[in-house]
C-alpha cells in the first residue's frame, strides 16, 4: 500500500517547523542513508557537518565561525540537553544547579531532570522577559548555567541576554541562549542575542525551524571547543576517539538539508522572509484588536491572542491547527508557510464563527 501524503501546511498556524527550502529537500533524499556520527566512515556528510557548523555561527555572530565548536543535533531539545550537561561537567559543584526563566521551553526541564541538576525556575517580568532581578536572587556558587530565550515558545520573546551574561559569569556560571525558533530571524532585528552581542557560552539554533531545513535539524554552536571537550567521550570501536553529541547514529539528510537551505538563504532568504512575518504578525495582530481581542504584541513573529474556548475549538474544527499559550492564548507563529492569503482565510473563518 502507497503511505498517505502528508497532511498541507496550509492551516497549520502554531509550528515551529515549516515547508523545507526545495534544495534541502533535494539534498536531504541524496544524504538519507548517511550518517555524520561515523565520521570515518562517511566522510562526504562529516565534511558538510563542518560547513553546517561554520554556517550557523556565522548566523549567530561567532567571532571565529571556521573556528567554531558544535554539531547538528536532532533538535532543539537535544541542543538545550547538551548545554546543560556541558555546564554541569565543566563546573566544579558536585550539586550544580541551573537557573531559567520560567518562559523557557519545556526541554530544559527534560535536561534538568534527565541530567540530575536542579532547575531554578524563575519569574518573567510583565512583558514575559527573564526578570533579571529574580534571576540575580536565584544565582550561586552552584550555578552552573544560566539559560536565556532568545524568541520564547509562547509569546516570541527575547530576554535580556547581555545582561543575563553578566550574571552568570559574575556567579561563575556559563550562559546558554536557547534561539531554537528565533535564530534565523534576529539577525535582522535589533536585539541583543548573539555571541558577537553578549559573552554567550553555548547557543542553540534549529536549521528545521526557520531554517529550512528539514526534520531531524537542530543546532548547538559554542563559543570554545572546551564546551564540545565536555561532552565527548571515548569511542574504542570507531575509527574516530571520541564522540561529542548524545545520539551516535544521526541524520545525515538532516546535516544535507541544514546545509543547502543556509547556502541558498544566508542571508538574503532569511532577511525576506523576516521581514515579511514580521509585517504579517503585525497587520494580524492589528486586524485582532480592531475585532475586540487582548492580543500580545508581536516581538518576534508570534501573535498570543485571547480567544474564547469555543472560538478556539470551532476554529480547531474548521482545520486550523492551533495551539495554546500555558494561559491560554491562541498562538499563531507566522512560519514561511504562513502566507497572509492563509492570515486572510483564517480571519474570514474567525469572523464567521464569531457571528
Ligand atoms: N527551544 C525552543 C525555544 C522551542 O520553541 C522548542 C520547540 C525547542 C527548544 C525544542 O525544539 P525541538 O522540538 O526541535 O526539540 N518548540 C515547540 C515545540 O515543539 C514548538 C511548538 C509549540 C510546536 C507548540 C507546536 C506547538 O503546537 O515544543
Amino acid at each position: 500500500m502507497q503511505s498517505p501524503e502528508p497532511q498541507s501546511f496550509d492551516r497549520v498556524l502554531s509550528s515551529m517547523c515549516t515547508e523545507p527550502h526545495p534544495a534541502a529537500r533535494e539534498a536531504a533524499e541524496r544524504f538519507l542513508a548517511t550518517n555524520p556520527g561515523d565520521p570515518a566512515t562517511y566522510d562526504t556528510v562529516a565534511a558538510l557537518e563542518e560547513r553546517a557548523v561554520e554556517l550557523l555561527a556565522t548566523v549567530t555572530d561567532h567571532p571565529t565561525p571556521t573556528e567554531a565548536s558544535g554539531y547538528v543535533t536532532g533538535g532543539g531539545t537535544e541542543a538545550n540537553l547538551q548545554a546543560v550537561r556541558s555546564a554541569r561537567n565543566r563546573h566544579p559543584a558536585a550539586d550544580a544547579n541551573v537557573v531559567a526563566p520560567e518562559s523557557a521551553h519545556f526541554s530544559v526541564h527534560k535536561a534538568a531532570e534527565v541530567l540530575d541538576v536542579e532547575l531554578r525556575t524563575v519569574p518573567v517580568d510583565d512583558e514575559y522577559r527573564a526578570d533579571i532581578n529574580a534571576v540575580a536572587a536565584a544565582v550561586d556558587d552552584a550555578t552552573a548555567l544560566v539559560v536565556g530565550v532568545a524568541g520564547t515558545t509562547e509569546y516570541g520573546r527575547v530576554d535580556p541576554i547581555p545582561e543575563l551574561g553578566r550574571i552568570a559569569h559574575d556567579a561563575g556560571a556559563f550562559l546558554h541562549v536557547d534561539a531554537a525558533w528565533g535564530g534565523f530571524l534576529l539577525p535582522f532585528t535589533d536585539h541583543d542575542w548573539s555571541f558577537a552581542d553578549a559573552p554567550v557560552d553555548t547557543l542553540t539554533i534549529d536549521p528545521h525551524k526557520c531554517g529550512r531545513g528539514v526534520v531531524p535539524a537542530g543546532g548547538l554552536i559554542a563559543r570554545e571547543p572546551a564546551a564540545l571537550d565536555a561532552l565527548a567521550v571515548e569511542t574504542p570501536y570507531l575509527e574516530t576517539r571520541s564522540q561529542a553529541t548524545l545520539n551516535g547514529t544521526r541524520s545525515g539528510a538532516g546535516v544535507a538539508g541544514a546545509v543547502a537551505a543556509m547556502e541558498a538563504l544566508w542571508p538574503d532568504g532569511y532577511r525576506e522572509a523576516a521581514e515579511r512575518a514580521a509585517a504579517d504578525a503585525t497587520w494580524l495582530a492589528d486586524e485582532l484588536v480592531a475585532r475586540g481581542y487582548d492580543v500580545t504584541e508581536p516581538e518576534l513573529p508570534l501573535v498570543a491572542v485571547d480567544l474564547p474556548d469555543t472560538t478556539f475549538e470551532a476554529l480547531r474544527d474548521a482545520g486550523w491547527k492551533l495551539s495554546r499559550t500555558g494561559a491560554g492564548e491562541a498562538r499563531v507563529v507566522c512560519m514561511p508557510h504562513v502566507t497572509r492569503e492563509a492570515l486572510r482565510a483564517f480571519l474570514a473563518d474567525l469572523d464567521r464563527i464569531r457571528t
